[in-house]
């Protein structure tokens, strides 16, 4: 069955109510966290990127969270997606992400970052100096190496790329048998600071070793497969949950390269994330929620006219393929676009950033309706997504209105 595209005015009565981002679930929107506390309890001012993807800025973000701390959230610029803030780098002059501000005391480094929060706070059940804690985070550094030994060298023979994957198979097996050591899912007897240590790695390890080198980490290890379980229990994980897509486009520009070995499997692998079916990927594994048609709708209504701005189709032509897309999002219907429109769809399509704009399940949906209705107009792809930086996912244009 095909349809004729709803107005934007019908399209606005299809979305649900926002949710609480100061008070409720974790989510990449928010400015103030106070977790039902007053706002004269906060203390803590966290500096993270606009992206919400700086697998460092993740990990204090992640803790916060767990902790129930509440903290304000100024955003911040990454060099590879446009220009620094001056502002900040007044406040840290080379620019890295995160920072706090504890009690008005600036403390940069992930790790200082941790140890002056538990220091204040308490541990997250396990402090970042415990002596299990301690090896959990040499083994995570070790990881760390050899997944970019393997992903990170360019021109790899067969035979380089054959000891890499094996070097790292190597220490992935003794992240399996650290997880073994106990009953749980964690690292630890409880989610502690160590789940939180490994998380932002072995999440983009998980996305990038299966497009690149067509590997998948989480579905051929039972121990990180249950692991991977165990974080997507929690919603504070889910709230800072990437997907493949993000990911393996994100990571080439902060990497200086990632490099595809170009197996079958490799090949196979890149078509499925870059032009679906999105859904069934080893990316998430908790069942999908009710809402997540109605957030991919309510995040592209709050943004849509700077969507249409920088979209590099003709206005007037994209906002009608918008809609298409969008009334098959929300109905299944198929809703045939004005002719040529499946670049600006498509270029779209490839530019959702996930948790940056929705969450993992509304950003499947909304590529899949975007590509399900560009198909309607032709093959053409939108313009190549650059590996060298991410300006094309500038936040400013966001930020100006
Ligand atoms: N060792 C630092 C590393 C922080 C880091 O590398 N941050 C990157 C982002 S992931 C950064 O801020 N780069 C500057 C930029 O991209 O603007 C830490 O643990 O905090």
């Amino acid at each position: 069955m095909s349809t004729s595209p709803l107005s934007w005015s019908e399209l606005d009565a299809l979305t649900d109510k926002e949710p609480d981002r100061v008070n409720g679930p974790t989510n990449p929107q928010a400015r103030l966290r106070l977790f039902g506390q007053d706002e004269a309890a906060v203390q803590v001012t966290l500096y993270r990127d606009h992206h919400a993807w700086c697998p460092y800025c993740q990990k204090v973000w992640l803790w916060l969270e767990e902790k129930q701390i509440p903290y304000r959230i100024e955003k911040v610029t990454m060099f590879c997606y446009g220009q620094k803030e001056r502002w900040y780098k007044q406040k840290v002059p080379s620019g890295m992400l995160p920072a706090v501000e504890l009690k008005g005391r600036l403390i940069t480094e992930s790790d200082d970052i941790l140890l002056a929060l538990e220091e204040e706070f308490g541990p997250l059940e396990f402090s970042m100096g415990d002596r299990q804690v301690l090896p959990l985070r040499q083994l995570e550094r070790i990881l760390f190496r050899a997944w970019c030994m393997w992903l990170c060298r360019p021109s790899l023979s067969e035979r380089q790329d054959r000891n890499a994957r094996e070097q790292f198979i190597e220490v992935v097996q003794e992240v399996e048998a650290a997880l073994a050591r106990t009953p749980g899912p964690y690292f630890l007897p409880e989610f502690s600071t160590a789940d939180v240590v490994f998380t932002p790695y072995v999440e983009r390890m998980n996305a990038s070793l299966f497009y690149y080198k067509g590997y998948s980490l989480r579905e051929e290890n039972p121990r990180l497969s249950d692991w991977f379980d165990g974080l997507e229990r929690r919603s504070t994980y889910r709230g800072t949950q990437s997907d493949f897509h993000t990911h393996v486009h994100d990571l080439p520009p902060q990497m200086g390269g990632c490099w595809a070995n170009n197996t079958p499997q490799t090949e196979l692998n890149q078509i499925r994330v870059d032009r679906g079916p999105w859904f069934g990927l080893p990316d998430v594994a908790y069942p999908e929620p009710e809402t997540s048609r109605s957030e991919a709708l309510r995040r592209v209504l709050k943004h849509r006219q700077t969507l249409i701005d920088v979209n590099p189709a003709p206005d007037e032509q994209f906002e009608t393929a918008l809609r298409c897309a969008l009334t098959h999002l929300m109905t299944g219907e198929d809703c045939p676009p004005p002719g040529g429109s499946e670049v600006g769809l498509r270029y779209l399509r490839d530019r959702i950033s996930v948790p940056r704009d929705m969450s993992i399940y509304a950003a499947k949906r909304l590529r899949q309706s975007l590509e399900a209705t560009a198909a309607l107009s032709g093959p053409a792809q939108g313009p190549k997504i650059p590996v060298r930086h991410r300006r094309d996912q500038d936040p400013a244009n966001f930020l100006a209105r």
